[in-house]
């Protein structure tokens, strides 16, 4: 079988132009994502390998998920049909096999040989409360059901084989962790740090509780997953993986987790959170440490992606002519919601924010145009709002609504204002929008040279 990894897709990336590799010396405390930040202001976003990490015998590749085009190349479309592919493959359910053996185990540490100071693990921006692991896909069980669940949770470096996890009250890891808390039972838990991108844009989806994000991996990687069985725990893992951590989590075990730079850009508070104890490292002899920028766009479309599939099957039911959905980077990708449609009724676009708001509780403003207006491009949609939208009619406020706890402007936990806008023509008798005949066929870079 192929088996996709993380190494396939960077060979891939890099025929596409997409990976620059750096050999200087780099410090994981601060100096590698200092290189990301600097990019991002000159709007330059390759996905890194850092070969030659001080602290660490491994390289660490991040950035990976930093623009929509690589994306796309993880997934096998063209970027212009990322949001459509992505919907089609989340549904096809490929089953994960399990086999004997893999490359994530060809070293297997356990005991003392457990040290995760020996890891690359990042300090990202500069009021973290200390070094973290970003790109953990953490497997559990449903106690109750057997089911697998996967999400992408962040863990601080607390010591040689502690460390933290964040659990979202709305994570259905939370939920099951309850089931193990009640009865008083260590929870088993296995963290996948690096795999391909299509693994980790599965595993992220949006679905139900009892599903098993192993098989949306399936679909989205175009083949199933191979598994083997971790060392430590009753649990199953990639086996093209670079490194697993496992280890449990001990009812009552509670520790201060964060501040930490977030999707929002600005930093989450501190709370108690529980304490995971690893008790195998498991990795392939010379593992590539995958890493994801906090508070930046990596971070940013890499959760956002999936969203955006819910969003547009939920808005389906109310308009069957959506022509796609986008969350801006500008919006960190779920607090804005772009939706462009064609229009055939008036005051269809209130009830698609409605949907968009039903689907999503982390949207906060959604602004629905017509189809001539292109929703990657935040100035088109700000000129939609500033020519076509009638305020006083179509923009609309729901005061005290649930939102997400890390927005800023939050209240009472996760309480926030939410807006609406419809910013579509009225069907009848608006002004047509200015254009210049032939334009289309003009070649610029025989005229003006490239
Ligand atoms: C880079 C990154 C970091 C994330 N960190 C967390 C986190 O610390 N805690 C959390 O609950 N969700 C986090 N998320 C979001 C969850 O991974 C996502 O909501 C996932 O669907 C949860 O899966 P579950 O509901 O099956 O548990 C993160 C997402 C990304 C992309
Ligand atoms: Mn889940």
């Amino acid at each position: 079988m192929a088996n996709k990894d993380l190494r396939s897709f960077l060979k891939t990336a890099k025929e596409a132009g997409e990976v620059v590799e750096i050999n200087k010396p780099f410090s994981t405390n601060f100096e590698i994502p200092a290189v990301i930040s600097k990019a991002e202001e000159e709007k330059k976003y390759p996905a890194l390998i850092f070969n030659n990490v001080k602290e660490s015998d491994m390289p660490v590749v991040t950035n990976v998920f930093a623009t929509r085009k690589r994306l796309a190349i993880a997934l096998g479309c063209e970027e212009a049909n990322l949001n459509a592919h992505y919907r089609v493959c989340e549904d096809k359910r490929i089953k994960p096999v399990l086999v004997d053996n893999g490359p994530v185990q060809e070293v297997v540490l356990t005991g003392d040989d457990v040290d995760l100071t020996k890891l690359p693990i990042i300090k990202h921006n500069e009021k973290d409360a200390g070094p973290y692991i970003t790109c953990g896909a953490g497997v559990v069980k449903d106690p109750e059901t057997g089911c697998r669940n996967i999400g992408v949770y962040r863990h601080e470096l607390y010591g040689k084989n502690k460390i933290g996890i964040h659990m979202a009250e709305v994570s259905h890891v939370n939920y099951i962790y309850g089931k193990y808390a009640a009865k008083g039972k260590k929870m088993p838990i296995a963290i996948t740090i690096g795999h391909h991108p299509a693994f980790y844009l599965g595993v992220l989806s949006f679905v139900p509780v009892g599903v098993d994000e192993y098989e949306v991996a399936g679909g989205l990687l175009g083949e199933p997953l191979e598994l083997v069985k971790c060392k430590t725990v009753d649990l199953e893992v990639p086996a093209f993986a670079e490194i697993v951590l496992e280890g449990y989590i001990e009812p009552g075990e509670l520790q201060m987790e964060a501040p930490f730079g977030e999707f929002t850009t600005c930093y989450g508070k501190a709370h108690e959170y529980p304490v995971v104890t690893v008790t195998a490292i498991t990795m392939r002899k010379k593992p590539l440490y995958l890493d994801c920028l906090s508070g930046h766009i990596d971070h940013m479309l890499l959760g956002g992606t999936g969203r955006l599939s819910v969003i547009y099957k939920t808005i389906r039911l109310a308009c069957p002519t959506v022509k796609d959905v986008f969350m801006p980077p500008s919006g960190c990708c779920r607090l804005v919601c772009y939706v462009s449609i064609k229009k055939r009724h008036e005051g269809e676009a209130k009830n698609i924010i409605g949907a968009v708001f039903a689907s999503d509780p982390f949207v906060k403003y959604v602004v629905v145009v017509d189809d001539d207006v292109n929703i990657y491009d935040d100035s088109a949609v700000i000129r939609a709002i500033a020519t076509r939208l009638h305020p006083e009619e179509n923009a609309f406020m729901i005061k005290n609504a649930k939102g997400h706890p890390l927005d800023p402007t939050a209240y009472n936990g996760y309480v926030v204002t939410k807006i609406g806008i419809d910013a579509t023509k009225p069907l009848k008798g608006f002004p047509d929008t200015v254009s210049v005949p032939g334009s289309e066929d003009i070649d610029l870079d025989e005229l003006l040279g490239k």
